[in-house]
Parts: C-alpha cells; structure tokens; sequence
C-alpha cells in the first residue's frame, strides 16, 4: 500500500485494487414481491417462491464467490466479507411491513466508496433497506482505524406506498416504448432514492443512470453532497432499456480512456459528446453467450450480466469463464483476463462487478476529462 494514503481509497473502476469485500449468499432469501420489485420465474408462469433459498443454492453460489476471493487474494488483495445477517427476518417501519429481506450477495448495490469517503446508499426497495447492516462493522472498523475516512448515510426514503408508480408493472410495451423519454419508472420523483449500482467512478466524474432504483431527487442529493467535494456529477440516461436498474451491465469503465458499452442500450443522444470530445473509446460488448430464456430462472437480471466484469487493474480483468466472445475481445483490447465460473450467482442479481465493493484501490483522483463543460448546481 501507498505510504500514509487513506485506507479508505478508490476513485475509479480501475486502478490497482488493494482491498476488496466480496459478498456472501448465506442465508439469502428469494426477493419478496413488493411495490418497487415483482419478481417472475423465467419463462415459465409459476409463482415466485419465497422465503430462504435452498441450502444446494447456497453452497453453489458460496463456492463461486470464494473462488472469486481466493483469485483476487492470489494478485495481493485483501479480501473482507460480509457479517452474517438473518435475511429471513421481517422488517416493520412505521411505513411499510415486508415478509423477509434479500441477500448480502452484492455490495455494489448498497455501498460506494467515493475516493476517502464510505457512502451508504438510500435503497429503492423494501427488502433491501436494511442491507447496510453485514457491511456496519467493516464501516466502522474503517472509520475507527484512520480519522481520514469519511462515512455518510444518504436519508433513508419512506418506502412507503406512496414512493411508488405500481401501475408501471402494468403497463404494456407500446407505452413503454412511448414513454421511453420520460425516464419514469416504478419509483415517483418525491423522495431521495438511489442505489449505489447505478453510480459509476471515473476519477473526477461520476456517472448516476436514471434508473428504477435511482430518481432525479436521488441524483440531485448526490450533486448538492458531492460537488462541493470536488467531483462532477454527470445524469446519463439509457432510452432502450425499459427497465433500467444499476449501470454495471450497461456502460463499464475499463481503463482511462475506455468504456464497454451495452449495444441493445445506446445512450441518449447528445450525452456521448462528454466522452468523445475527451478522447473516450465506447467499445461494443459482444453478444452475450446465453440468451434472456437461458439466464437461470429465478435470476431477475439480464443477459447482460455477461458484461459485469471486475478490474483488477487497469490491465487485468476479470470475466465469467463461459463468455468467450467477451474474452476475445478483452484480450484484444490488450487486457490479461482472468476466467472464473460466476454463474450460480445470478439468481442473486449480479455477477463479478455488482458482488464486490471495492474499498481501497492504488492512485489519486484524476480529471479524465479535461474538456468538459460541467455546470455545477447554483
Ligand atoms: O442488465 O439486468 C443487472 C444488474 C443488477 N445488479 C441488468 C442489470
């Protein structure tokens, strides 16, 4: 490690990673139907089962994540893992009551590391508002450790029934496609809310995907906390996809200069001006190996989880071992890639990017974008 940096370190998707907390499936439950999710076995008209996954499913899942751990402990990481939390247990606010809550498999969608600082996200849904609680001990040991560190806690939305849009589930698709400018989706523009999967880390820049887990007040919160520390807080935008949620299957940044770009999701014209006029390389995935039908059932997330890759370094990065095409085009793009099976961790909504949360990277914070033209908030 850097002499005397900060323990808390990490302002981008890229730089050398020193320390990492990589998730855990134990004692995950299937997410419960609720206003803000509505979950469906794929390609079939079965219910949604509820309650705890199988212990099969677990170990499965477990077995992959280890994996990932024991790589990146090989390339020198240090490698932290989540506190057990009973995942079956119900929560009752004065607001809303849900049956059980979900998993602690994916980090990237609760916790941000923003260069010293730990950012606790909002949260969009119900089963996921107290997600932050495995990850509280590493906080504060983090905390305690280095007076550096900073730590903030976004304010925690209502959840309650009005936060929602529920007649969004209904609508069909000729008035999703409609609409697909509106960026409106099943949560309404009262209260803050984000996820912190839809956020992306590029030095100085900082990407928010308007999204079904994060809205406009959720965006403005993370201007008005973060400009005055120095970052710029760019709102991009995903017309195609009509059910956005977190941005690490759609625009991943690989190296200065370099993004990975999700070709059934453009981005909305005119907001690819701030990358090409800075000399930024937006670089089509290739089709992913397995279609929509093929994804495992009760996996709720995309085909796209094919390009949710995790950097190493800016010249190492780490892939799902089957999706070859991917990994050609890596290599190509003169990466070393790292193989690993991930697989048996969609069901619980992610793959190697959304299952870590990067805690200290090597460097500093770079402006990649010298020509920009950024208008902070008044
Ligand atoms: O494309 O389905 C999945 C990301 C979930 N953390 C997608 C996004």
């Amino acid at each position: 490690m850097q002499q005397n940096s900060v323990i808390v370190n990490s302002w981008n998707e890229w730089d050398p990673l020193r320390e990492m907390v990589v998730g855990s499936a134990d004692n995950a439950n299937f997410e419960p139907t609720e206003p803000g999710s509505k979950p469906a076995v794929r390609a079939s008209d079965e219910a949604f089962p509820t309650g705890p996954k199988s212990k099969e499913a677990i170990d499965l899942a477990n077995e992959e994540l280890q994996g990932l751990a024991d790589l990146l402990e090989s390339h020198g990481v240090t490698v932290r893992r989540p506190e057990p939390h009973d995942f079956s247990a119900p929560v009752r606010t004065p607001d809303f009551e849900v049956e059980n809550q979900y998993c602690a498999v994916c980090p990237r969608d609760v916790m941000i590391t923003m260069g010293n600082e730990i950012i606790e996200a909002t949260m969009s849904r119900r089963a996921r508002y107290f997600e932050y609680q495995p990850y509280r001990k590493l906080v504060y040991e983090y905390w305690n450790k280095d007076s550096r560190v900073e730590w903030t806690t976004a304010p925690k939305p209502s959840m309650a029934d009005g936060m929602y849009r529920e007649e969004f589930w209904e609508w069909p698709l000729e008035k999703r496609h409609e609409r697909m400018h509106d960026f409106e989706f099943c949560i309404n523009q009262d209260e803050v809310i984000f996820d912190a999967a839809d956020m992306s880390r590029l030095g100085r820049d900082i990407l928010v995907q308007e999204s079904m887990t994060t809205n406009r007040a959720g965006i403005h919160w993370l201007k008005r906390h973060l400009e005055p520390r120095g970052f710029r807080v760019h709102t991009v935008h995903f017309p195609l996809d009509f059910f956005p949620s977190h941005i690490d299957c759609t625009f991943v940044p690989l190296r200065p200069g370099l993004i990975l770009t999700n070709p059934d999701r453009p981005l909305r014209e005119g907001e690819e001006k701030m990358f090409l006029s800075n000399d930024w390389e937006l670089v089509d995935a290739p089709e992913p190996v397995l279609s929509n039908n093929e994804m495992p059932a009760y996996c709720q997330s995309s085909k796209w989880l094919s390009m949710n890759v995790l950097s190493i370094s800016p010249t190492k990065v780490i892939c799902e071992e089957q999706e070859k095409p991917l990994q050609d085009l890596l290599a190509k793009l003169d990466f070393e890639v790292y193989p690993i099976p991930f697989r048996h961790v969609f069901e619980y909504g992610g793959s190697l990017h959304c299952a870590t949360w990067d805690v200290h990277r090597e460097g500093t914070r770079e402006d990649y974008f010298p020509n920009l033209q950024y208008t902070p908030l008044p």
